[in-house]
């Protein structure tokens, strides 16, 4: 499907983080299977109060959509439900077969694609309700202000339906989480099964397309999907590794143990807490992990913000283990930029690694068996 994206950003913006913010959302649109053919920013402080992009802006992009063939529009943030209501009124008026999505809504969308088990089906339904909700609600007030349905005893009619369509939502709601919180319970079970056996767990986390499955495979010789694409994995996968036999007395007690891998779902920037608190049983099984391996894309060159990102998802999520960072796709990078990085990250005492080659993998392990020792 064709795709026109659009955003906007404040006149002050630094060129390459505009860059990034841009082909993050490309990405985002290509790996649900779309092609971008128009691509425009708006340079603007604060988003347009009805349509988020000047209404102006928003109609010329349309008019140049249509004419390529364009089926959605994306807009790269997340939008207020007045908004994207306003925007598909303006598209129905046109009699456009354009359809509006915001960025969240393209997420989900790919979340709903990546999907295979039925928990994480479910926690996407639960996000989607969560994000969806406030639209119906918006648009039930939209209708009763602009007195559609007429007067008196119709307009309570409107009103009436939003009352009924909220309390529908909810009670579905409702039995998503209390079926959410069976497999929450399993996977608790599970971790106190693997206490009692003393078997240790590392978590896999990292920003999305990071190579934490990449990781996965290679310290486990598993093989979970790994591929250039936003939210290839959206479930868990655990596997084994076993730390090397070693000579070091110092943590010999540790030779030869087997430790449980834990690989999921990565983060993104602005990410709505509430869409993340629908994962968190599928999360939780890394925040309950001994010690967090944070995957970083050390080629991306918007690597300190990502890093940002996901410590502070983490830390809003509770997580305050024990964590390694691994620098990743070392093989990428020139032995100098390595070295510059090695220096401007010192305080982090990363490993720096190459989930493909396999440089730096006995050095991580090494370090895992001093953590867990
Ligand atoms: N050059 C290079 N590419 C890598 C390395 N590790 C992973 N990749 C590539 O990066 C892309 C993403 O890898 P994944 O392992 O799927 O990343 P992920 O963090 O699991 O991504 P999501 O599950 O989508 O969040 C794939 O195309 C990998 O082949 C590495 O060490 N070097
Ligand atoms: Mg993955």
């Amino acid at each position: 499907m064709k795709i026109i994206i659009v955003d906007i950003a404040p006149r002050n913006i630094k060129t390459e983080d505009l860059e990034a913010r841009m082909t993050e959302l490309e990405s985002l649109v290509s790996t649900y299977g779309d092609t971008v053919v128009v691509k425009r920013i708006q340079k603007r402080d604060t988003p347009d109060y009805a349509t988020y992009v000047g209404t102006g802006k928003l109609e010329e992009m349309i008019a140049v959509g249509e004419e390529l063939g364009a089926e959605r529009i994306i807009i790269g943030n997340i939008l207020k439900p007045a908004q994207i209501y306003h925007i598909n009124e303006i598209l129905r008026e046109r009699k456009s077969k354009i359809q509006a999505w915001d960025r969240i809504d393209l997420i989900l969308k790919i979340f709903d694609q990546h999907a295979h088990s039925p928990e994480a089906k479910l926690q996407i339904e639960l996000a989607s309700i969560r994000h969806m909700g406030p639209r119906i609600f918006g648009m039930g007030m939209e209708l009763s202000r602009q007195g559609w349905g007429g007067s008196g005893a119709m307009r309570g009619l409107g009103e009436t339906n939003t009352e009924i369509m909220k309390r529908h939502l909810r009670d579905h709601e409702l039995k998503i989480i209390e079926k959410l919180e069976k497999y929450a319970k399993t996977r608790s079970e599970h971790r106190k099964s693997r206490k009692r056996k003393n078997l240790k767990t590392v978590g896999i986390v990292g920003y999305t397309n990071a190579g934490k499955s990449t990781l996965m495979n290679t310290l486990t010789h598993k093989w979970v999907l790994a591929e250039d694409k936003l939210f290839a994995t959206l479930g868990t996968s655990v596997g084994k590794m076993t730390l090397k036999k070693q000579e070091s007395w110092e943590w010999g007690e540790y030779r030869g143990q087997e430790i449980l891998v834990n690989d999921t779902i990565g983060f993104i920037r602005d990410l709505p807490p509430e869409l993340i608190r629908a994962f968190s049983s599928t999360l939780e099984d890394s925040i309950e992990a001994d010690i967090l391996l944070h995957v970083v894309d050390a080629s991306d060159p918007k690597v300190i913000e990502k890093i940002d990102i996901v410590d502070t998802t983490l830390s809003n999520i509770g997580a305050e283990q024990p964590r390694i960072y691994v620098f990743n796709k070392i093989d990428n990078m020139s032995e100098l930029a390595t070295l510059m990085m090695r220096e401007q990250f010192a305080e982090l005492n990363p490993i720096f690694i190459s989930a493909v080659s396999k440089r730096g993998i006995e050095e991580l392990k090494e370090r895992i068996g001093e953590m867990m020792g």
